[in-house]
């Protein structure tokens, strides 16, 4: 099913035929309003004229976090304050929030794009939904919210926490879609089996869109298997729009871009080169609809590739790949670079422990040293010794041979480790404390 038809199926051509027009029109707009998109470009000897060709992308100096945050608050908005009808912010651990705004085109824009993600997994008017992502100044509930309400679903705006108030509603509501972090929605299936209930049969969903985070193989057979969803993974950022960026169709064969509001690049995080058409590397992205908050060649330090091949689903969008972490989330440890989705890697390889994991990185002397905790799914092993320290092998195994890193691994319980109601925090670092 499709939203927008005409342009989640546009030829090549003609999709950049857009793409083209709609991104002179921001470069010019940025660098007659945006003080500082005017010196970039001054500094990198660009005018707006000298964009001629979608390749003309790779003359413009990229945006960073930081610079949201040294114009902080609305020093980087293209429009008078007049014209915001609203304000999200992205938290940040230290410091200043990134703030974002919202023309109301800017308004109809996001809520078409998150539109398309939902409806192109099959969500329709008859459908209601639970939004479990928390609402405020975070992007995912009001994007998702908005979006949901255009299709014509029933919305529930629960927010997160209150976990078995929400197993409650779900059941009395009769709710077909849950939208939350993926970290929320295993808590949420867990606590409605600790509640006595099935969720297969006692609730009525069918389907999960998922995002804020990365949802790794394991968790999504968790989570498919236990509530009896198709589960989907979303992407998003506050700086780009919200959620409404990419999303999967029911293939799950990566996210699908919506190219005619955002134009994706990949380059080497290192070295800033843009690489060729189907490498891992840092995804950069310009919005080239946005009018309120115009960004060119965002960095946003996922990690990802592009994929150009025709998707069954009859989408000729590019469709980023799961992400494989954030280049600022990775850790070196003695000297080796871990994303925390290659520890998803090192899970999905292993079928008796869940997808749940804790890390913990020392310093002992010189040298670094790695705890990995995972949680078992059949706690009866623990009863026997020979088959723990089996388990415990082929995870410590399975590491070596993905990673290259030897590390302390402990077998847990089931349900021990750290649950959330948002985004997971499952890596301590505690070398530089
Ligand atoms: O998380 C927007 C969003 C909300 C997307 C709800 C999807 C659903 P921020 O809070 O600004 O915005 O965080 C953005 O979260 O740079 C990624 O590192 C991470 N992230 C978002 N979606 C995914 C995903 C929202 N599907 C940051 N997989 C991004 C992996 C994700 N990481």
């Amino acid at each position: 099913m499709f939203f927008d038809e005409k342009m989640e199926t546009l030829d090549r051509p003609s999709m950049e035929a857009i793409q083209l027009e709609r991104l002179q029109r921001t470069v010019k707009r940025v660098y007659e309003r945006v003080p500082m998109y005017r010196e970039r470009l001054d500094a990198a000897g660009v005018k707006p004229e000298d964009i001629q060709t979608l390749r003309d992308l790779q003359r413009i100096p990229f945006t960073d976090k930081a610079d949201l945050r040294d114009h902080y608050p609305f020093g980087m908005f293209a429009v008078p304050k007049k014209d915001i009808v609203r304000i999200h912010a992205s938290s940040g651990t230290t410091g200043k929030p990134t703030v974002v705004g919202y023309t109301r085109n800017d308004m109809n824009t996001w809520t078409d794009c998150v539109a398309r993600l939902a409806t192109a997994v099959g969500v329709t008017a008859e459908d209601t939904v639970q939004i479990s992502f928390g609402y405020g100044l975070f992007t995912g509930a009001f994007g998702l919210h908005q979006a949901m309400e255009k299709i014509g679903c029933a919305v529930i705006p629960m927010s997160s926490g209150n976990t078995e108030k929400q197993i409650m509603i779900m059941r009395d509501f009769g709710t077909t879609v849950l939208v939350a972090t993926p970290s929320y929605a295993i808590y949420l299936g867990e606590t409605c089996r600790k509640m006595g209930l099935d969720p297969k049969k006692d609730l009525k969903l069918r389907v999960g869109l998922f995002g804020g985070e990365a949802t790794s193989l394991k968790m999504r057979k968790e989570l498919e298997d236990s509530l009896g969803i198709l589960a989907t993974d979303n992407y998003g950022m506050s700086e780009l729009i919200g959620p409404g960026v990419s999303g999967e169709c029911v293939y799950q064969c990566g996210m699908h871009i919506s190219e005619d509001h955002f134009i994706p690049e990949i380059i080497d995080p290192a070295t800033g080169e843009v690489l060729p058409a189907g490498s891992w590397g840092e995804l950069v992205v310009t919005t080239i609809t946005k009018e309120a908050l115009p960004v060119l060649r965002y960095r946003t330090h996922d990690i990802t590739r592009l994929i150009y091949e025709p998707c069954q689903c009859g989408r000729t969008t590019v469709r980023m790949e799961k992400l494989r972490g954030r280049s600022d989330d990775m850790l070196i440890i003695r000297g080796v670079n871990v994303f925390p989705g290659q520890i998803d890697t090192v899970l999905s390889r292993v079928s008796e422990v869940g997808p749940h994991y804790e890390i913990t990185v020392t310093r002992d002397g010189p040298l670094d040293k790695m705890e990995l905790k995972v949680e078992l799914i059949d706690g009866s092993v623990l009863e026997s010794f020979s088959q723990l320290e089996s388990v415990q092998k082929k995870v410590r195994a399975t590491l070596r041979s993905v990673l290259g890193l030897d590390a302390d691994v402990k077998i847990v319980e089931p349900q021990t480790l750290q649950r959330f109601e948002g985004k997971a925090k499952r890596i301590k670092d505690l070398r530089h404390i």
